[in-house]
């Protein structure tokens, strides 16, 4: 009777404790991959750059959005850190043609942008598109 409830008492500690592991693996999984927001100055001037450079970051491994903002030329980066790095995604800019903070868009890759989105334009919406 003794060595029965003792068995039972263990049973039940084993139970307790996996039901317990359980609800921490879900807490895990609700909290999911962690996502990290940064924001860059670019050299962008109207909607065409925009368009341009979303689709751009929407290709890179590990952006899960990217926001353009024409006014201030501010793009916004929602990304996976263990896929890739604010430094990736500014080199990507810079491939696309456009400066990323600091540092200069790739010359070739500025040479193939259309006139208007050259940065010696200022800022300006494109009535014709
Ligand atoms: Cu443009």
């Amino acid at each position: 009777m003794i060595s029965l409830k003792t068995f039972l008492l263990a049973l039940l500690v084993l139970l307790t404790a996996q039901v317990v592991r359980a609800q921490d693996k879900t807490k895990t999984k609700v909290k999911g991959p962690t996502t990290e927001q940064f924001q860059m100055k670019t050299s962008a001037v109207c909607d065409m750059c925009k368009t341009r450079l979303e689709k751009a970051l929407a290709y890179e491994k590990g952006v899960q959005e990217a926001t353009l903002d024409v006014p201030t030329q501010m793009l916004t980066v929602a990304y996976r850190p263990d896929k890739t790095s604010a430094a990736v995604l500014r080199t990507a800019v810079q491939r696309t043609g456009y400066d990323a903070d600091d540092q200069p868009a790739e010359p070739r890759a500025y040479d193939r942008l259309p006139d208007c989105c050259k940065k010696t334009n200022a800022v300006h919406s494109d009535g014709a598109k």
